[in-house]
C-alpha cells in the first residue's frame, strides 16, 4: 500500500498530541475571533462566555453553533477576522439561503490550503513527477484553485484546464501525458464515457490516479470508474467555508477520509438535538477552524451526514476518519414518510448491467399522496423498443428499489445518452412539492 505523507508529524501524531494541538489552537483562534469579528462576539456573550473560558479542546461544546444563516446574515464581509487589506482572495458558493456564502482567505491561509491539498494528493501517491490536470472550476468555486495550490506545493507540473470542453480535455490529457486528475466524479464518468466513444486506446491515457469529489457519490460508481479506466480514485471532501477542499481525503486503504483535524476539529453531532454522537454513529458533520486567519468560523453545521472513527488506519495515518458523507440533511427526501438519499438509488442502478450511471429522480405529490419517479438511462444495446424487455427490466429494478429503500418507485427508461452531462455537480433530483 501507499503511505507517502507529506507531512509525517501532522499525520500520524499520536492522539494525546493531536488533542493538545488542537485546545492550544482553539483557545487562540477563539480569541481572535472574540476580538475581530463583533457579531460572533455578542454570540458568545449572549452565553455569558469569554475566551479565557476556552482552555482545552473539549472546552468546545461550550461554544454556539454557527450556520449558513450567519454568513448570510453578515454577507458579504461581515465575518472577516482581519482587516481587508489581509485579504488576498476570495472564493464564493451559492447556498439555499439565497445569498452567496463568501470566504475570505490571508495569504497564511492559502499557505494552509495549499498544505492540507498536497497531503490530499499524496496520499494517492501524487509526487513531484506527476502532470496534473486539474478539471475542477477555476473561479469562485474553491475546487479549482484548492487543488492548483496543492498540487504546486507538491511540485506537481499543473496544467490547469478548468472546465469545460470534453473533447479537448481528453487531447490534453492524451498529449500532455497526465497522470494525475481531479474533477467532480460525475465528470470522470463523462470523460471515461467520451473516451469509449472516441475508440481511444486506453494505453493511450497515462492517467493513474484521479482526486474526485465535491458531490457525494457511491462505492459502486467508484467501481464503474475504475472499470472503464485504468487509475485509482480518491475520494476527496470539504467545503468553501472551511477552506474548499482539502478538509478530508482518502489514503490508500481506502476505508474512510482522513480529516486534517489539526486544522478542522470534526464533530458529529444528532442534527436534531444536537448533542455529539458516539464514534460509529451517523450524524451531522460540524466543523471548526483550528488556524484560519481570514474567516475563521467555530461549530459551523455542515449538513453533510456522516460518521467519525479515531482509530489508527492501516495506512499508519492517525487522524480521525469520517465515512463517505452519503448526503446532506438538505438533499435527503422524505417520501411517503420514508427518508431517501439519491446516493441509495445509484447504488441500487450502478449494480443493474442494462442502466447507466445516469439518473433523475422527480418528486411530486398528486392530492396528498407522493409520487417517486426515478428516470433511468440505458446502456447501448438494450431493445428499448420491445415492450415485454422494458417491462421486465421495470420490474426488476423496481423491485431492486423497493428493497432498498423499502418503498416503491415509478421506473422510466430512457435511451441512452438522454439525460444531461454536467462538467460540475451534478443534479439527480427534482422535487416538485414545494414543501419547504
Ligand atoms: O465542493 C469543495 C470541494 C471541491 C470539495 C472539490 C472536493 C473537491 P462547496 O461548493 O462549498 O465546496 O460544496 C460543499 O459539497 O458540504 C458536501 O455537501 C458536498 N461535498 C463535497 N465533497 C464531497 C464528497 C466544495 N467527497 C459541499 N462527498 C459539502 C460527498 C461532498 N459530498
Amino acid at each position: 500500500m501507499v503511505t507517502n505523507y507529506w507531512n509525517k508529524k501532522a499525520e500520524t501524531m499520536s492522539r494525546e498530541g493531536m488533542r493538545a494541538l488542537q485546545g492550544n489552537r482553539l483557545a487562540s483562534v477563539v480569541r481572535h475571533t472574540y476580538n475581530n469579528v463583533p457579531a460572533y462576539r455578542k454570540k458568545m456573550e449572549n452565553l455569558g462566555l469569554e475566551p479565557g473560558d476556552i482552555r482545552c479542546i473539549e472546552d468546545i461544546s461550550k461554544l454556539p453553533f454557527v450556520d449558513k444563516y450567519d454568513l448570510a446574515d453578515n454577507y458579504p464581509y461581515g465575518l472577516f477576522a482581519v482587516p481587508m487589506s489581509e485579504i488576498v482572495e476570495i472564493h464564493a458558493s451559492s447556498g439555499t439561503t439565497g445569498k452567496q456564502k463568501v470566504l475570505g482567505y490571508t495569504r497564511h491561509d492559502l499557505e494552509i490550503w495549499g498544505e492540507v491539498m498536497a497531503r490530499t494528493l499524496a496520499a494517492g501517491g501524487t509526487t513531484s513527477s506527476d502532470i496534473f490536470h486539474c478539471s475542477y472550476g477555476y473561479g469562485l468555486f474553491t475546487g479549482g484553485l484548492g487543488a492548483h495550490y496543492g498540487s504546486q506545493t507538491i511540485g506537481c507540473t499543473t496544467v490547469p484546464v478548468g472546465t469545460g470542453n470534453t473533447n479537448r480535455q481528453i487531447q490534453i490529457i492524451r498529449d500532455f501525458g497526465c497522470t494525475a486528475i481531479c474533477c467532480t466524479p460525475s465528470y470522470m464518468l463523462y470523460i471515461a464515457e467520451t473516451l469509449e466513444q472516441m475508440k481511444v486506446d486506453p494505453s493511450e491515457v497515462k492517467l493513474r490516479r484521479a482526486f474526485l469529489g465535491a458531490e457525494p457519490w457511491t462505492i459502486e460508481m467508484r467501481d464503474d470508474i475504475e472499470r472503464r479506466l485504468p487509475l485509482r480514485t480518491y475520494d476527496i471532501y470539504g467545503l468553501t467555508e472551511m477552506i474548499g477542499p482539502g478538509v478530508a481525503f482518502e489514503c490508500d486503504a481506502r476505508c474512510g477520509l482522513h480529516v486534517n483535524e489539526d486544522h478542522f476539529y470534526p464533530e458529529i453531532v444528532d442534527p436534531d438535538t444536537l448533542k455529539p454522537v458516539e464514534d460509529g454513529i451517523y450524524g451531522e458533520l460540524v466543523f471548526s477552524t483550528l488556524t484560519k486567519e481570514g474567516m475563521p468560523l467555530l461549530r459551523y453545521r455542515t449538513r453533510d451526514i456522516a460518521s467519525i472513527t479515531h482509530e489508527t488506519c492501516e495506512c499508519g495515518r492517525t487522524l480521525a476518519r469520517i465515512t463517505k458523507p452519503k448526503g446532506r440533511t438538505d438533499d435527503m427526501l422524505i417520501i411517503r414518510g420514508v427518508n431517501v438519499f439519491p446516493s441509495q438509488v445509484e447504488s441500487v442502478l450502478l449494480g443493474v448491467t442494462e442502466a447507466s450511471p445516469y439518473y433523475f429522480i422527480i418528486v411530486d405529490r398528486v392530492g396528498a399522496r407522493d409520487t417517486f419517479e426515478i428516470q433511468v438511462e440505458l446502456t447501448e444495446g438494450f431493445p428499448i423498443d420491445e415492450v415485454r424487455a422494458v417491462e421486465k427490466l421495470q420490474k426488476r429494478i423496481g423491485a431492486a428499489i423497493e428493497s432498498a429503500l423499502g418503498i416503491g418507485a415509478t421506473i422510466r427508461l430512457l435511451p441512452p445518452h438522454s439525460l444531461p452531462r454536467v462538467e460540475g455537480k451534478a443534479r439527480h433530483v427534482e422535487d416538485r412539492r414545494n414543501l419547504k
